[in-house]
């Protein structure tokens, strides 16, 4: 199934939010149009965009008289309504607990370590540096065991939780973070990548480790 017009997305280019949620589009092949918030302009913080989203943050899509903010909240709703297959969002019990175990993952640990990180790195945010990188080894340490012997994080194929957790850890090294001690991570973030469809984002500074 596709939408009967192209999904208004809102996002920001530089943002691991906004990504994973268009990276998602790519993956399911829907058309969409991308808009660009400034947010360095402030336009978060105006009524029309709170009007999408009160907590005033990218990404957020319009899908006909649908709209959906938060990143992972989309990328639910895109696989609940245009994954005919259920691969993206298993409905399984077990599967669908796992899935948004991840969810929770990139909202938790990802979003403290490695997007803080380079919340400070990028953009100058008013978080500690040190902490976030502390956070952000903390967790990798972990991810990497966990990784090992996994092609993707819930089974076989990739769900929505590799694409929750996907765009972060990829860009890691601009926050001061390396995934040069990380070997599954990088062997996951490469299956990943191959994905049809997979489609990465702009980085600013640094590239993928290797
Ligand atoms: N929980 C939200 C967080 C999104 C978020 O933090 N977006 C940032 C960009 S990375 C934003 O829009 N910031 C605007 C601001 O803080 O004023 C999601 O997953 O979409």
């Amino acid at each position: 199934m596709k939408p009967a017009k192209p999904i208004l997305f809102h996002g920001f280019k530089l943002s691991g939010h906004s990504h994973r949620a268009e990276l998602m589009l790519h993956l399911l092949d829907l058309p969409f149009t991308f808009r660009e918030v400034d947010l360095a302009g402030g336009e978060q913080n105006g009524a029309p965009f709170r009007k999408l989203n009160p907590l005033g943050t990218v990404p957020v899509i319009e899908d006909g008289e649908v709209v959906v903010p938060d990143s992972v909240a989309i990328l639910a709703y895109l696989a609940a309504k245009y994954d005919e297959s259920g691969q993206w969002l298993p409905r399984e019990p077990a599967k669908f607990a796992q899935v948004q175990r991840w969810l929770s993952v990139a909202q938790g640990p990802v979003f403290n370590g490695p997007c803080s990180a380079r919340l400070v790195t990028l953009f100058k945010a008013p978080l500690d540096h040190n902490r976030a990188v502390t956070l952000a080894n903390a967790f990798f340490k972990v991810f990497d065991a966990e990784l090992a012997g996994r092609r993707f994080l819930v089974g076989e194929r990739p769900t929505i939780a590799d694409v929750a957790v996907y765009s972060y850890v990829a860009l890691s090294p601009e926050g001061g973070v390396s995934l040069e001690p990380y070997k599954e991570i990088r062997a996951w973030l490469r299956r990943v990548e191959e994905v049809p469809g997979f489609a990465s984002m702009p980085r600013s500074k640094v590239g993928l480790a290797a």
